[in-house]
């Protein structure tokens, strides 16, 4: 158990939807962290994530959110930046000095910008049968899996040679693209720094789903 969790503390619960890749990114920071947590599975189907107790946590009724003994949060790359800040080395997983801090959050936004509207959007298609043009979807994918495998050759990690929150954002939805009908196949260097992240001691994977014959 990590050393800063206090000993009398009840285990973070983590609202979730076990196939959403913004809840697998909060989980693994968990796991990686070695953090207490217990999983909450909200009932999205019948609308608990819009439910009046769970706006109070969660103001935009999204997955994923945390209660930490009475610190709540919402947003997936703000609850990994608590979780980093309150349990882990922060400057190791935030950034050691100014290009270290501004290159992790310009991942944090990549995250919540080109792997939103790319990878995640397109498996919303194929997973959640969400009204999307998936063919756009696909080829944001690959535009941005370009850069990634481009800014990837030679490197471990997307910033340092270490895990950073960078990474921890990035992995689940592109580790999980060709459940999205997007294959991996094509970038050596994005397939490698996945394998890196999963080669973690407490790497905890998010369940698989099928994928799309054409992928
Ligand atoms: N910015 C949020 C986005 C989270 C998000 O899009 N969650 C989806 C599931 S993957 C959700 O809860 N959708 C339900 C809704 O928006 O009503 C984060 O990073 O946590």
């Amino acid at each position: 158990m990590n050393a800063l969790f206090p000993t009398d503390a009840e285990s973070v619960k983590l609202y979730r939807n076990p196939k959403s890749g913004h809840c697998h990114r909060v989980e693994l920071m968990l796991a990686l962290l070695d953090v207490p947590y217990e999983t909450v599975d909200l009932d999205m189907a019948n609308g608990a994530h819009k439910a009046h107790d769970y706006l109070e946590i969660s103001p935009f009724g999204q997955v994923p959110a945390i209660d930490d003994n009475g610190v709540t949060l919402s947003d997936s790359n703000a609850i990994i930046t608590y979780l980093a800040d309150r349990y882990g080395d922060t400057a190791d997983w935030t950034g050691r000095d100014s290009i270290e801090k501004a290159q992790i959050q310009r991942w944090l936004s990549v995250a919540a910008g080109e792997i939103a509207a790319g990878p995640c959007a397109a498996r919303l298609v194929t997973v959640f049968g969400a009204a999307f043009d998936h063919d756009a979807c696909i080829a944001k994918s690959h535009a941005l899996f370009k850069v990634m495998e481009k800014h990837l050759d030679g490197k471990s990690f997307l910033v340092a040679e270490r895990l950073t929150l960078a990474d921890i954002a990035g992995y689940s939805y592109i580790a999980h693209a060709p459940e999205g009908g997007v294959s991996l196949e094509p970038y050596t260097n994005i397939r490698a720094w996945l394998g890196n992240i999963e080669a973690q001691s407490r790497f905890v994977p998010m369940v698989r789903s099928p994928i799309p014959v054409a992928a």
